[in-house]
This record gives structure tokens, C-alpha cells and sequence, in this order.
């Protein structure tokens, strides 16, 4: 029996140090800034200001968990000055050994987007959109960052205000024309929402309309699935699955919700949920995986900013641990013979598995603290930066809009 188990928990190491070897995950600026609700922010001391303060915070995650591929950039909050800010951001590249990730365009809060940016009525207000999509793809092609990762917010609030079929037509043509621009490494992901900032009708709100957007405007077009875009009960993992089948899977914005596109820690309210979508990556071949970004998109106007990230990435990893301890053999057979119990056990017991000291293990055996987030706690590191930027984000009182 002890034989039995001991070779168990053997082969269960060699699964999850394998699977955590490969695994490694972007981490967004945003999600270091100070960030709240349309009800108001609570300005957090410790929360980054400027692009070397969230290239300090990425570079603080990646030395305690190991696994930060990239920073995801937000062109406005992060480049305002576009290319001219390439040098700069290259210096800390070289400082923090941390690379740029995704170029966020955005397209959302300027004043001239409140009926939409790439579908707006306006061919003028759509040409000034499309100028800033071409220059994020300029500043990717600088930062040798493969992916332009595309957040539309456009829409309508009431039936009848606007034109939906022809706001495809303009959405198209400026997709059609990102899509030229792009160089021969570069990829343009499609994201999808249901709703928010729009309530009636969102021009880009599900997986289908992104696909066939991602379709139109070229083969370097693919569909990016944010976890927490979808309306309630809707299956993710079946999404996967189709968007794997038809080779369209760009990547993820990794958070959880409980209701609605709440960017909350990645497997807070659902880890399950996070498994099987996992599960599904999984049964990509390795070699294939890196066409799938892992990014996490997640923005906590309560939790301290470092702090949900280091907790994020290590139950993103987690959760990949877990998924990669399914036997996909065993799984198939009893899956075609329809021994469904069985098929479901053979999922499920991957899932109940508790692989927290294996990838503890891991962790150490890569001088990595095994526990990253009391690493985080006894380093100083959040007093620190309290402390240097305590000042200028003086706490204030949340106002509401
Ligand atoms: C907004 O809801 C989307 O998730 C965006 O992808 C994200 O919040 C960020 O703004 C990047 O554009
Ligand atoms: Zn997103
Ligand atoms: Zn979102
Ligand atoms: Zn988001």
C-alpha cells in the first residue's frame, strides 16, 4: 500500500514540475495601479503611479513566484507619449528583467468615444481610433511584443439609437486595416464582452462575433476569452474547446466573477471552473501552447494590489498543477466507452488532489520561496513602497461620480 502511494505521489511530481516548468503567465500594469468602481476608488499608499513603479511591482512578483513572462502594457496609462516612450520602457526592461507583454490599446475613455471609437457613426471619430490602433501596433513592433490585445468597449444603451448592422460594417473595415499593419510576429487578439461599459447592445459581445471579426480581418487575428466576460452559467470551457478546434484561441484575461466582469482573483469564487478550462489547454500539445497567452486581467480596489497578484499567479498555478495530473488516456477510454462515473472520477480526483506541498517542492528546488505570498509578508517589500509612496496617494475618501 505504501509502495503504491509512494509511486502515486512519484508520478504526481514528475506530472505537476513538468506542467509548472512550462507555465508562465503576464501580468497587466493596471492591475498595480489605483483602480475602483463607476461608485468611486479607494486610493491605496502602496499602489503604483508610473510605469517604473509597476515594473518594480511585476519584477517583486516574478522574484517570489518565477513564472512572470511579460507586463501587459495599456497604451495611454502606460506609453502616453506612444512610441516616443519606447526608450524608457525598454530601460526598465533592462533594469527589472522583466519584458513588455500585450499592447493594450485605448479606445474607451476619451470624449470623443462616447458613441463608440471603430464603430462610431463618425468616419472622423473611427479614423482617429484606427490611428491609435495602427500606433500601438508600431509600439508592439518596438517593444517586440508579439500580441496587440484589443478591448472595444463600444455599444448602445437603448433599443433603436443606433445602427448595430452597420457599426459591424465600420468595426470591419478598422479591424481590416489594424490587421495590415501588423508585422510578420505580431497577432491582433479580439476580446469580447456582453456588456459594460454598454447596456443595450455591445458591438464585440461574444465569442462568435469575435471569431468571425478575427476571421475577416486576417490570419494573424485571433480571439482572446477574458473569464470574466461571459453572462451567467455560460460553459467556458466549451468555448475553449471550439476556439482549440478551430485553431482561434489567441489567449486569456485570466480573473473569477461572481456576477458580473468583476476582474477578481483568478479561482476566488470558482477554481473549478478554472481547472477545466485548464484541462482543456492541457490537452493542446506542448509545443502548441505557446500560441495560448495565459494573461491575467484583474484590477482590486480593496485587496493590496502585490498581494492579489502574488496570490493570483500561485493559484493560477495551482489550479494548472491540479489540471495536469489528469490521466487524458485513462479519461478518453472511459469517456468513449460512456463509463461515466468512472470518467468523471478520473477528473475529479485530479481536482481534489491537494498539490500545495509538491509545488511547494517545486518552488524551493528553484531557490524560490515555497510560500510566496508569506515571503511577500516577511520582505519588507509592501512597508517599503508604503513608505515611498504613502505620500502621494494620500488616502482619499472614495467620491462618487
Ligand atoms: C475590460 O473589461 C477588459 O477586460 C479589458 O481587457 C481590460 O480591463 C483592460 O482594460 C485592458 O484593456
Ligand atoms: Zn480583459
Ligand atoms: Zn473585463
Ligand atoms: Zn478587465
Amino acid at each position: 500500500m505504501a509502495l503504491e502511494e509512494g509511486s502515486r505521489t512519484e508520478q504526481h511530481r514528475q506530472k505537476i514540475w513538468k506542467a509548472l516548468d512550462d507555465f508562465r503567465i503576464e501580468i497587466p500594469s493596471w492591475g498595480f495601479a489605483n483602480t475602483g468602481t463607476r461608485f468611486g476608488k479607494f486610493s491605496q499608499p502602496a499602489a503604483a503611479t508610473s510605469i517604473e513603479e509597476k515594473f518594480a511591482d511585476a519584477a517583486q512578483v516574478h522574484a517570489l513566484t518565477g513564472v512572470v513572462s511579460n507586463l501587459a502594457l495599456h497604451v495611454l496609462w502606460d506609453l502616453p507619449n506612444g512610441t516616443a516612450d519606447v526608450p524608457k520602457i525598454q530601460q526598465l526592461e533592462q533594469k527589472t528583467g522583466i519584458r513588455s507583454g500585450s499592447i493594450n490599446p485605448n479606445v474607451f475613455q476619451d470624449q470623443e468615444y462616447k458613441f463608440g471609437s471603430i464603430c462610431n457613426p463618425s468616419v472622423e471619430i473611427r479614423g482617429k481610433a484606427l490611428s491609435h490602433l495602427l500606433a500601438s501596433v508600431e509600439i508592439g513592433q518596438a517593444l517586440n511584443s508579439r500580441d496587440v490585445s484589443l478591448w472595444i468597449s463600444d455599444g448602445s444603451n437603448y433599443p433603436g439609437t443606433q445602427s448595430i448592422r452597420r457599426r459591424i460594417e465600420w468595426m470591419e473595415e478598422v479591424l481590416a486595416s489594424t490587421h495590415e499593419a501588423l508585422g510578420p510576429d505580431q497577432r491582433m487578439l479580439v476580446e469580447y464582452k456582453p456588456f459594460e461599459p454598454a447596456f443595450y447592445h455591445t458591438d464585440i459581445a461574444d465569442w462568435g462575433m469575435a471569431l468571425e471579426l478575427a476571421r475577416r480581418a486576417g490570419p494573424k487575428a485571433k480571439v482572446l476569452v477574458d473569464t470574466g466576460h461571459h453572462l451567467q452559467g455560460t460553459n467556458i470551457e466549451q468555448i475553449v474547446a471550439w476556439l482549440l478546434h478551430l485553431n482561434a484561441l489567441g489567449g486569456f484575461h485570466f480573473n473569477d466573477r461572481k456576477y458580473a466582469d468583476d476582474d477578481l482573483t483568478i479561482g476566488s469564487i470558482d477554481p473549478y471552473q478554472v481547472f477545466r478550462i485548464f484541462h482543456e489547454i492541457l490537452s493542446v500539445r506542448v509545443e502548441d501552447r505557446s500560441a495560448i497567452a495565459f494573461m491575467i486581467d484583474q484590477s482590486h480596489n480593496l485587496k493590496g494590489k502585490v498581494e492579489a497578484m502574488v496570490q493570483t499567479v500561485c493559484t493560477a498555478q495551482e489550479l494548472f498543477a491540479k489540471a495536469s495530473l489528469v490521466d487524458h488516456e485513462k479519461l478518453a477510454e472511459l469517456q468513449d466507452t460512456c463509463r461515466l462515473v468512472e470518467a468523471e472520477e478520473c477528473f475529479r480526483d485530479a481536482f481534489w488532489q491537494d498539490v500545495r506541498p509538491i509545488v511547494n517542492e517545486w518552488r524551493e528546488a528553484r531557490k524560490l520561496p515555497a510560500n510566496p505570498l508569506h515571503a511577500l509578508a516577511q520582505s519588507g517589500y509592501i512597508e517599503r513602497i508604503t513608505e515611498e509612496r504613502g505620500a502621494r496617494n494620500s488616502a482619499s475618501i472614495s467620491s462618487y461620480a
